[in-house]
């Protein structure tokens, strides 16, 4: 677990920055489940006009129609936008991934080959806050092979461009990038997730605020799963789960801790119910706000 502290960000920061200056099209990972949540709010700043494919994760974790909705969103923004589970990743994905980067780069090369530069390869590199994948889809679109051909002199020393195709690199490393945390309605849907450690949430609490959320969005959810009768209270609502279970400490008393241990674990499989956490209105209230 990495703590944010100032230090950490700035010199992450000035990292992030050194890098994509060396890349021509910037791949931001986000999470599916959520999108808003799960971005960076200082990349715009770091990226600046440069051409930019999001991929959204975990799409096999997160509501099918959202994340059509979330994709449709980035486009209007002028940027590419997929989505992808990467534990099922295949050929064509990464044919849709490089061929997304490519159309992002036309611009690019076109500018270069008007100054006679013209065999030069698209550069790209991977961003995102932590546990959103970027290793995943890393070591997938590279594989073994690639990742061992990949080093090439004249690059800084500790980076490595991993040829994808003919005209494509990736860096091999990714841009780290700190969550926000800020936020407290953010930081607890970062941390049902798992994008944030377990240690910075006590776990009923964090349960306490997910059984809102699902009694809220997501009705019946939670009694389908577990056979238990959905109160409006959430405690009463954990307290059923954790006794339909048969969760008890020693002494008899019901172990809520166990309880929403086992409960945040289900809802990160998927087991509870693929749901996408931020909705496209709540993340044009938060824009607005923003501006205030
Ligand atoms: N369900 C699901 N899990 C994924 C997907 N992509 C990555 N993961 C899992 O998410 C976790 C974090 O992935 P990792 O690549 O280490 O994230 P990083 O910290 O950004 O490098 C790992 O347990 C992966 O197996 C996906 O598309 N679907
Ligand atoms: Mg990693």
């Amino acid at each position: 677990m990495i703590n944010w502290f100032p230090g950490h960000m700035a010199k992450t920061k000035r990292l992030i920055v050194e890098n994509i200056k060396l890349a021509d099209v910037v791949v931001e990972l986000i999470d599916a489940r959520v999108p808003n949540s799960s971005r960076n709010p200082l990349l715009n700043d770091i990226i600046g006009e440069k051409p930019r494919l999001v991929i959204l994760t975990k799409e096999d974790l997160a509501d099918k129609n959202a994340t059509a909705l979330w994709k449709e969103y980035y486009k209007q923004q002028g940027a590419a936008a997929l989505s992808c589970n990467f534990l099922r990743g295949n050929k064509n994905i990464k044919k849709e991934i490089l061929g997304a980067v490519r159309l992002q780069a036309k611009e690019i090369l076109e500018k270069r080959a008007r100054k006679g530069i013209i065999k030069k390869s698209v550069r790209t590199m991977v961003v995102g806050i932590p546990n959103v994948g970027k290793s995943t889809l890393i070591n997938f679109l590279a594989g073994k092979t690639a990742a061992e051909t990949g080093d090439k002199p004249g690059v800084t020393r500790g980076k490595q461009w991993i040829r994808l195709d003919k005209d494509v690199e990736l860096l091999d490393m990714p841009g780290m990038l700190w969550p926000k945390l800020d936020d407290q309605e953010v930081s607890c849907k970062l941390a049902a997730t798992g994008a944030i450690s377990d240690l910075v949430f006590d776990q009923v609490e964090l349960v306490l605020w997910l059984i809102e959320w699902l009694l809220t969005n997501a009705a019946g959810s939670l009694a389908a799963r577990y056979k238990i009768t959905e109160k409006e209270n959430t405690s009463e609502t954990l307290a059923n789960i954790a006794s339909k279970r048969g969760f008890l400490r020693s002494g008899g008393e019901l172990d809520l801790e166990k309880t929403a241990i086992m409960v945040i674990d289900e809802f990160r499989a998927g087991k509870i119910g693929h749901f996408t956490l931020d909705m496209l209105s709540s993340k044009e209230t938060s824009e607005e706000q923003n501006h205030e």
